[in-house]
């Protein structure tokens, strides 16, 4: 992992460095041949720092069941899970087989290469269309070692909900930052350089009591939608100056869906292509979230092991919060 000195990273009102960059971007920051972005948060330091955090040895597993929304969110393929068996050599042994498997039918990290920036035709750190058909740059296997750190929740469907807010989860509905740090202020929390941030929004367990009705309109493209967390420049440069590491919610698109996909400013341009910050969707926060208010600790471990798969666009994030 490399070292990253947090005093010399500059200030979002000070990018781009690199000439050429398109604005807001940080290209060029972690190096001209960096491929995992943000994740550079996440230090050798910040990982002997966040183990301090584990207390009780509890393990909350942060990903759904794969195949749990059936169908997937938002158009995406239905796994088909077979089992091969090898009975017929007279040995007691099954393998699973998933077809038509998309990384992204449910709880995923967005990786690098699953959005561009549309008016530059640039992926993250300058990553061109033509070289990401022809190279595995900036692919998840990038991340085999990365995602290991501090993890902090912060609980804005509670905070808003306690605050008298009237959410309805499955509707497009945004949090604004102004909501985002009151919750951290009620929770007595503070936002640490090197932070993989989790923020639950109440979608998820608003999906999982849907009807079954609700859950298949959920299922097309153009019917999908949900609350999330507000784009925008100062959302943006909120995440950056404090070094966010990586932002998972248990929304579907992370951010309120539908946005608009020709704004320069909704959360997936800013996030993925010009600060290379991914973002984690469909993650399930209950269990742990739960646990964070009863004892009032937010922070804890997280390990997160994406597949690795060369090039990979996204993934399963494969992620454990320790407490
Ligand atoms: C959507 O924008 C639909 O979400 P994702 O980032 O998974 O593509």
């Amino acid at each position: 992992m490399a070292k990253i000195d947090f005093n010399k990273i500059p200030k979002y009102s000070e990018l781009p460095i690199k000439a050429g960059a398109p604005a807001h971007s940080n290209w060029g920051v972690f190096g001209d041949d960096d491929e995992v972005g943000c994740f550079n948060f996440l230090t050798p330091e910040g990982i002997v720092e966040a183990a301090k955090l584990i207390r009780e040895g509890k393990v909350f597993r942060l990903d759904n069941q794969v195949g749990y929304a059936n169908p997937p969110i938002g158009g995406r393929v239905e796994t088909k899970a077979t089992v091969k068996s090898y009975e017929e050599y007279g040995i007691l042994a099954f393998d699973d087989v998933l077809d038509n498997y998309n990384t992204q039918e449910g709880t995923q990290w967005d990786g690098l290469r699953h959005v561009g920036f549309t008016w530059e035709k640039k992926f993250y750190n300058g990553v061109t269309p033509q070289e990401l058909k022809t190279t595995s740059k900036i692919g998840v296997h990038k991340w085999k070692d990365k995602i290991v750190g501090r993890g902090l929740v912060i609980d804005v469907y509670r905070y808003c909900t306690n605050a008298g807010r009237k959410i309805n989860p499955l509707e497009p509905e945004t949090y604004s930052l102004d909501e985002l740090k009151g919750a951290l202020k009620a929770q007595k929390c503070e936002l640490k350089p090197g932070t993989v941030l989790l923020i639950r929004t109440g979608w998820m367990n608003a999906y999982y009591n849907a009807s079954p009705e609700v859950k298949k309109s959920l299922g097309s493209l153009e019917n999908a939608k949900g609350c999330g967390v507000q784009g925008g420049l100062a959302m943006a440069e909120w995440l950056w100056d404090n070094r966010v590491a990586g932002l998972g919610t248990d929304a579907f698109a992370a951010e309120a869906y539908p946005f608009d996909s020709q704004d320069k400013e909704s959360l997936h341009m800013l996030a993925l292509p010009l600060l290379g910050l991914s973002l984690g969707e469909q993650f399930n926060l209950e269990d742990l979230a739960e646990d964070c208010a009863k004892d009032g600790r937010y922070e804890f471990m997280v390990v997160s092991a994406p597949l690795n798969v060369v090039g990979g666009y996204a993934s399963p994030p494969n992620i454990v919060a320790i407490k």
